[in-house]
């Protein structure tokens, strides 16, 4: 409840998004910077590495078995984004915090999973590709940003029209049809636990279940196997060149070799479910989100008979490891030196290059300590005054101001020191911000500038006191 707190004062009316007219009500608060990124629709963009991206993976789901859904409208209702997928009413991704809503009804979806439904209800056959933008207040660093593009997939199956109802069989034999892969993956099926990951025993035999995650595995090592190896033919097509000849060692062998896991994750409307991991940088990455598709959404939607998996693909991370693009902000760069790398590349992969960074430009940091409005919880007693108390504490408001204020040239924001005074009761907060343009170095005067606006905004929009 207190995150729902109004910004009364703030909200305009009505905001016009690709062509729609929404009335807004309190719970509006989408920021003018992302508002200005709904018309962008990158992965439509010609081109473009998201782009790219998208037709790599649909090419390892081709129709007529899949088809591809790539402009449905990122402006949907709060019940097909969560009630429709069975999020429960106090799951955290629905706060006001998490989440950018036009009016308490409409938001700017979370995740393109807010289609299923419809598309299951629609008598979906077979399976489906659906890309898009979406949107989330979310921490800034090399790989997180507001507004990201995410694949969804789905394939279904139906007892009603497989040889003999026999779903597993069925599934089995398609699962056999698909390609095999020679990569080597670290934890190929970690233990579902039945707590967070039961078998929909009412619902799905053992075997059914089996055989669709099977199935679903398959597909995206498939997916994934692809995207190395077009990345391991554009290192070595990049040395090739660089060379002269092909007989010196490529950077295709230099590159680190492919490691991928999957880790048991957990959806409100999936079960068993995963996440893919692919090492990166010297870290583990995620870069889907899948599953058994939840019984309900089938039953809901279409039809008791059926069962199949669906998942959510990050299109910026998987182009991340294709391009070796080092940072999430490049993909919204208008930069010639950006955007000229990729040309040609969509309709020609044999073109495609591992990017080549115009250069690292220098880290400034700059520190912002301050006082939450009010005592702690701890400490007891409520705040005065309209600044953010500090129960009312959420990172995600100050990342997003950070964000506002210097807009693309903060490379990441960390929390780097915390403390409740022990008289007081009030809480202390110091963020370490890293300013870094990707087009030019930053000078000391341009940076503080920059820190000075951060700071007033943390002021006037958080109410906190800077120490
Ligand atoms: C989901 O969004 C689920 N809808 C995925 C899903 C679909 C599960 C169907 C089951 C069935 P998650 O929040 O983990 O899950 O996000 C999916 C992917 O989006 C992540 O693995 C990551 O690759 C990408 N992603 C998430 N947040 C960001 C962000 N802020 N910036 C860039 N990419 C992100
Ligand atoms: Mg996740």
């Amino acid at each position: 409840a207190a995150r729902s707190r109004p910004d009364v004062a703030t909200h305009p009316q009505t905001v016009e998004i690709n062509g729609n007219k929404y009335t807004t009500d309190p719970w509006f608060n989408v920021s003018s910077t992302v508002l200005s990124l709904t018309s962008r629709k990158l992965h439509l963009q010609k081109d473009h590495p998201v782009a790219i991206t998208r037709k790599i993976v649909e090419s390892v789901f081709p129709p007529p078995t899949y088809r591809y859904y790539n402009d449905f409208d990122p402006v949907v209702s709060t019940y097909e984004n969560f009630d429709s997928l069975g999020f429960p009413p106090d799951h955290p991704g629905r706060a006001r915090s998490d989440t950018y809503y036009i009016n308490k009804d409409t938001l700017l979806r979370t995740h393109t999973s807010a289609h299923e439904a419809e598309l299951f209800r629609a008598g979906a056959s077979g399976g489906f590709l659906i890309s898009g933008d979406v949107y989330r207040r979310d921490e800034v660093d090399r790989s997180h940003y507001p507004v990201f593009h995410q694949m969804e997939g789905a394939r279904v199956w139906d007892r009603n029209t497989v040889p003999n109802g026999d779903l597993a069989a069925a599934v089995l034999q398609d699962l056999d049809r698909l390609p095999k892969h020679n990569m080597t993956v670290e934890d190929p099926s970690p233990p579902s636990h039945p707590d967070r990951n039961p078998l929909q025993a009412e619902h799905h035999t053992p075997e059914e279940a089996a055989a669709v995650a099977a199935h679903l595995k398959r597909s995206l090592e498939l997916m994934v196997n692809e995207i190395f190896s077009r990345a391991k033919a554009a290192a070595t097509a990049a040395a090739g060149a660089k060379n002269g000849t092909t007989t010196t060692t490529t950077a295709a062998e230099r590159t680190e070799p492919l490691r991928v896991r999957w880790v048991e994750a957990s959806f409100p409307f999936t079960s068993p479910s995963w996440e893919l991991e692919v090492f990166y940088q010297g870290d583990w990455l995620e870069v889907l989100g899948c599953g058994v598709s939840k019984h309900e959404l089938h039953a809901h939607a279409s039809g008791p008979s059926r069962m199949g998996w669906a998942f959510g693909i990050g299109l910026e991370r998987i182009a991340m490891l294709l391009f070796r693009i080092p940072d999430i902000r490049l993909f919204w760069s208008r930069d010639v030196r950006f955007l000229s790398q990729f040309r040609g590349v969509e309709d020609d992969l044999a073109r495609l290059r591992p990017f080549v960074p115009f250069s690292k430009y220098p880290a400034c940091y700059r520190d912002v300590s301050f006082w939450l409005r009010g005592a702690s919880a701890a400490g007891g007693g409520g705040g005065a005054g309209a600044g953010k108390a500090a129960a009312d504490w959420h990172g995600n408001d100050l990342m997003e101001v950070v964000r506002d204020a210097a807009g693309d040239c903060v490379e990441d924001v960390r929390l780097v020191d915390e403390f409740v005074h022990p008289a007081t009761g009030r809480r202390s907060m110091c963020y370490r911000i890293n300013y870094r343009s990707l087009e030019k170095t930053l000078t000391n005067a341009e940076a503080n500038e920059m820190h000075g606006r951060v700071t007033r905004a943390l002021v006037e929009r958080l109410g906190v006191e800077v120490r």
